[in-house]
């Protein structure tokens, strides 16, 4: 095998045996009216591939992520020239970044935001140099002591104006990258035990932190699209962001559904109890598709592991639901994946991203024969036929009432649901999958 400095960039080579070059990802080619690229927009996550090293509950790092600079903003920098080299391997265009990612802490907030400041400069002039876009940043308002009872949601309100200054920070850099969005991923926005916990007051200042922010984007004139990133539990036990069901209530009820989309990620859905299809589908249907962090879990582990997808299964009906929800427009598909703790170097990197580009490819490849082979859409048109026409016509214009029904049903007896062909239909998916 190649090392990481042997491979200069990856290519597309559908029946190559190199490890470093994709199989089913062709950025140019065209599926469905617009290259794959587009259709995909690939996004790398800053804080799992420059940052985290495998430490896990049991043990330290496995992996030495400081590129030969292990001290101060050197660190930094040297971090940063890897991110925008390493997307330029993959041909990768999108980033992401947690405030704490690119800059070092300082004793003081005033210091952390002169370093903050200091390195979204710098990587202003790595991003032009290498013609690459920043999909959105976040703050991490959920690392440091002080956030251990919530940020927008401490019951301390000096924490909430720490929480607040960060995302100002992270605006303002939004706006000087031309972020196409900003995420706000709950962090620990969430309780352990209503014995310690005012619910109320905690998610009505939830709202109000947003409302803030909404407000100064305004001001500052940060253009892009706000998402939410539903999540069920991890680190708290009931997270506010539950799921985007839950998040479209919260969005409603404080009148921030116009600024606000979702960043769905897969290992959240399943950790809520949902598929991830499920999740984009309640999205697209509210309106709120926006932006998906692209990852899995594993069935048999409880929590969010974060490992980079390939379950071709999963990244097809997912890149169905987002060919049917019209497509990324500010969003695209963030790897928020890390790889294993045993995959311990700089080539497992390239390798792990390269296997969840393809599954991704491959599944754009496969949704798309899904459309163009028709029959699982035909049998879900076909089986809601009858609110074309008749009473079920009305039923959808709006133009019967309860006692017109009443007096249908009693004419008509007992209907019948014809069968809904579910192996069938999985059969069918088998077929386009594997056959
Ligand atoms: C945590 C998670 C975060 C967000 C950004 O589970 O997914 O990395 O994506 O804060
Ligand atoms: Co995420």
């Amino acid at each position: 095998m190649k090392t990481y400095d042997e491979v200069k960039k990856v290519v597309y080579a559908p029946s190559g045996k190199d490890p470093f070059s994709f199989r089913y990802y062709d950025p140019e080619e065209v599926i469905l009216g617009k290259p794959m690229k587009e259709h995909l927009k690939f996004a790398l996550s800053y804080w799992h591939t420059i940052d985290a090293c495998g430490t896990d509950m049991f043990g330290g790092d496995t992996m030495d992520k400081n590129f030969g600079k292990p001290y101060g903003m050197d660190r930094y920098r040297a971090k940063a020239d890897f991110a925008f080299e390493l997307m330029d391997k993959l041909q990768i265009e999108y980033y992401c970044f947690h405030d704490a990612d690119i800059a070092p802490a300082g004793d003081t907030l005033a210091e952390s935001m002169e370093y903050f400041n200091e390195m979204t400069d710098y990587i202003a002039a790595l991003q032009k140099e290498h013609g690459k876009k920043l999909l959105w940043n976040t703050a991490n308002n959920f690392g440091a002591a002080h956030f251990m009872a919530g940020a927008a949601t401490s019951p301390v309100a000096d924490v909430f104006a720490v929480a607040a200054a960060k995302v100002k920070a992270g605006i303002d850099a939004a706006k000087k990258l031309g972020a196409s969005g900003y995420v706000f991923w709950g962090g620990r926005e969430g309780y352990d035990t209503l014995l310690n916990t005012d619910m109320e007051l905690e998610v009505a200042n939830l709202a109000r932190f947003m409302q803030m922010a909404v407000k100064y984007a305004d001001k500052a004139g940060f253009t892009g699209v706000f998402y939410i990133e539903p999540k069920p539990k991890e680190p708290t036990k009931h997270q506010y962001d539950f799921d985007v069901a839950t998040c479209m209530n919260f969005l409603r009820k404080y009148g921030l559904d116009g600024r606000f989309k979702m960043n769905v990620e897969a290992n959240h859905a399943t950790l809520a109890g949902h598929t991830f299809q499920h999740e984009l589908r309640v999205a697209a249907i509210n309106g709120s598709f926006g932006s998906i962090d692209a990852n899995q879990g594993d069935l048999f582990l409880g929590w969010d592991t974060d490992q980079f997808p390939t379950n071709v299964y999963d990244t097809t009906l997912c890149m169905y639901e987002v060919i049917k929800a019209g497509g990324f427009t500010s969003g695209g598909l963030n790897f928020d994946a890390k790889t294993r703790r045993q995959s311990n170097t700089l080539e497992d990197i390239l390798l792990a991203y390269i296997a969840g580009m393809d599954t991704f490819a491959l599944g754009l490849r496969k949704a798309a024969a899904i459309i163009a082979d028709g029959r699982i859409d035909n049998f879900v048109k076909e089986r809601y036929n009858s609110y074309t026409k008749g009473i079920g016509k009305k039923i959808v214009d709006g133009t019967t009432d309860f006692d017109e029904l009443y007096a249908y049903a009693a004419q008509r007896g007992t209907p019948e649901v014809p069968s809904g062909r579910q192996e069938y239909l999985e059969a069918v998916l088998n077929e386009i999958l594997f056959g």
